[in-house]
């Protein structure tokens, strides 16, 4: 085998008269200038050589092509453009085959697409996740996915951005075949179709589909787009394959690309892929080695406790749950196996991954099993004194290696540590309910605690398949803070004029799924209630304090479970009721405040400005890292719509958020 160099990132090598390129462009082979223009020189030695019969396209590490290169988007363009390397391919007069070794994503698999033939590897998933980015895809995929595998399958994939694992890429009919040697699979595959007419996929004609299957797939995207451009657009290209030929849909795509590739909600979502990938990363822990976990106790089998225990043992952690009484832990087991039950139903488990998992779980009320855990999270009520007495008994139970995470959400973690024997191995762990499904977690770095822990504690919630966000000790962390400034900015904007269903509906039209005012309906107002009342004594009298939540709750109307709160429900649906109305200008004259009207943008304006400043102060204070988490944290825990970027990236680029 004689090997070729075709630029920094592209090699190929002679192997049975087959032209090997093998694409090497650390981490992920993103198809950089230099890819695209070693693919093309490797196309023309190719081309030159008459001893070759073809060509195999693979990429090198576990990646095949992960997609054009994000960090190029917004400079300058250089040739050959991807669209002209794939054209390239599609009309290359030998075959090219994909040997797809990994992830084909976005461009790589448009790459895969132009090949004559595609053969994947059993680790291979294929997708095309522009829409995430807030663009469509840009080098044909939207016109030859369809001509592939239908119309009705490219929406689903296309629209919702998700990938195809191998086995459900053949089934598809996106791939010819799945092998374990998928290089001499696609080896063999190119002598087969050497000498025979190629199947171009552009030259396909697109099946015709069932309509009302086509509109049933394209609602289903869209129903969850909310609000976004990309998944509409990407649909709409994805149908007109269909009607259109390939010249004019190429070229409808190609110019939708470059638009949304500008847009603001293109900017945004880079913004968030980018944020995801630092998230988590910090400095000091650069040279620090987690331990290792392989035994997780969860003390507490409430709505929490169990979320955690699901989300630890479907990623392979043996679990060890402690409750008060022999009855109350074969309940916590109940729950635990009635959640695994439901994943089985709704096919997101396999039977055989639940029946595994449940013989790695043992829920008891003898709390001297915890001696086998390495990292033990507890999840009981949220009281100091309960919290602390708990610690201060696991102390003398667990191994002295052992890590105490709490899940507290507004307690002080700093004082459940201080009266441990070793505050260095205690973190806080704040999961969002519930913790199976909610991908944020706030991993809270407390005063004392170890580098090596909050390590140990930052791989566990990767490892889980979670966001880590890392938080200092503040009341509430992040997401609470920003959370309780913008409930603040809401309830001064209500008192000053707007009614709560117009803040609501300017939340909703923004890309939240709820507004705040239907949130805590749906919440309930009584727990937020009972805070006030506590914090009345030791609150700034000078502040600024609304009563209107105080007048509703006095009022019996705690939200959605009692048929009324900020809103109605008695006819089963959120209805503005005159009675909120009344108690509101109430309050207004009270206060002898002239309501004035506000618009949509305006309400937007404020309540970003309010969230924005509020993280501007976590900042300085060094509770969070950098602005880009906070992002994470309301995108990831509090509906902020991720095509918005999250409030810190918004306030800075909406230009009413600026007083
Ligand atoms: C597209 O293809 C448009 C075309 O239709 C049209 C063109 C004309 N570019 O995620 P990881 C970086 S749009 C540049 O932790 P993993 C990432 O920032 C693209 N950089 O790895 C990180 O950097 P750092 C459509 C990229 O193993 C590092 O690689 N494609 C790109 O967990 C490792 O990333 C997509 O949307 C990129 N395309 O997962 C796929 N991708 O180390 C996006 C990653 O500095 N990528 N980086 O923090 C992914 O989904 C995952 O990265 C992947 C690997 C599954 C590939």
């Amino acid at each position: 085998m004689s090997a070729t160099r075709f630029s920094e990132s592209v090699t190929g090598s002679l192997s049975d008269g087959v032209l090997v390129v093998t694409i090497d462009n650390p981490p992920v082979n993103a198809v950089s200038a230099h890819v695209r223009q070693g693919l093309v020189k490797a196309l023309d030695h190719a081309a030159a050589l008459s001893m070759v019969v073809g060509v195999v396209i693979t990429g090198a590490g576990r990646t095949f092509v992960g997609g054009a290169d994000i960090k190029e988007f917004g400079k300058p363009p250089v040739e050959p453009t991807l669209p002209a390397v794939i054209e390239r391919i599609e009309g290359y007069g030998k075959p090219v085959v994909a040997a797809v070794n990994g992830a084909a994503l976005g461009g790589g698999c448009e790459i895969a697409l132009a090949c004559h033939g595609r053969i994947a590897s059993d680790k291979a998933s294929l997708g095309m996740p522009e829409v995430k980015l807030g663009i469509v895809p840009g080098a044909g995929g939207t016109q030859r996915l369809p001509r592939l595998i239908g119309t009705v399958a490219a929406i689903d994939l296309i629209g919702s951005g998700r990938t195809a694992k191998a086995t459900e890429a053949l089934s598809l009919g996106l791939v010819d075949g799945v092998a374990k040697d998928h290089l001499d699979a696609a080896l063999s595959l190119v002598h087969d179709l050497a000498g025979e007419p190629l199947r171009r996929t552009g030259m396909l004609e697109v099946s015709t589909a069932e309509p009302a299957a086509v509109e049933a797939a394209a609602k289903k995207v869209l129903s969850k787009a909310r609000g976004q451009v990309a998944p509409t657009e990407a649909v709409r290209l994805v149908k007109a394959a269909a009607d259109i030929g390939l010249k004019h849909g190429l070229a409808d795509e190609r110019a939708t690309f470059l638009r949304l590739r500008d847009s603001a909600e293109s900017a945004a979502l880079r913004h968030v892929f980018f944020a995801e990938r630092s998230a988590g990363k910090v400095d000091k822990l650069d040279k620090v080695t987690p331990r290792k976990i392989e035994t997780v106790g969860i003390v507490g089998t409430g709505l929490m406790g169990v979320g955690i225990a699901v989300a630890a043992l479907t990623s392979g952690y043996r679990v060890i749950g402690i409750e008060q009484t022999a009855e109350a832990a074969e309940k916590g087991r109940e729950r635990i196996a009635g959640i695994l039950d439901k994943s089985v139903l709704s096919g997101r488990l396999a039977a055989t991954v639940r029946d595994e998992c449940l013989t790695r779980l043992e829920v008891t009320a003898s709390a001297g099993e915890l001696a086998a855990a390495d990292l033990v999270i507890e999840a009981v009520f949220d009281d100091l004194t309960v919290k602390t007495e708990l610690f201060q008994r696991l102390d003398s139970i667990i191994r002295q290696d052992t890590i105490l995470a709490t899940n507290t959400s507004y307690l002080n973690p700093d004082e459940i540590a201080a009266a441990t024997t070793h505050p260095e191995r205690v973190v806080g762990l704040h999961f969002f309910s519930p913790a199976n499904i909610m991908r944020l977690v706030e991993v809270v770095d407390c005063k004392a605690t170890a580098p090596d822990v909050l390590a140990s504690a930052l791989a566990f919630a990767r490892r889980l398949g979670k966001l880590p966000v890392v938080c200092g000790v503040t009341e509430g962390f992040i997401g609470n803070r920003i959370f309780s400034a913008y409930r603040r900015e809401a309830e001064f904007m209500v008192e000053d004029g707007a009614a709560p269903h117009e803040i609501d509906a300017a939340l909703e039209a923004y890309g939240f799924p709820m507004g705040i005012f239907a949130v805590y309906d749906m919440a309930g107002l009584e727990i937020a209630w009972a805070r006030r009342k506590r914090q009345a004594a030791t609150r700034d009298p000078q502040a600024r304090y609304v009563e209107i939540a105080d007048r509703l709750c006095e009022a019996g109307r705690f939200g959605r479970k009692s048929g009324r709160g900020w809103y109605d429900y008695s006819s089963g649906d959120r209805a503005v009721d005159p009675e909120v109305t009344a108690l509101v200008e109430a309050a207004r004259v009270a206060k002898n405040i002239t309501p004035r009207n506000y618009t949509s943008d305006e309400i937007i304006a404020r309540l970003l400005k309010a969230m924005a400043d509020e993280g501007a102060g976590l900042l300085a204070e060094g509770i969070a890292a950098r602005s880009s988490d906070i992002d994470l944290v309301m995108i990831n825990g509090y509906g902020f719509p991720a095509h918005k970027g999250g409030p810190m990236f918004a306030a800075a680029t909406h230009e009413d958020a600026r007083p």
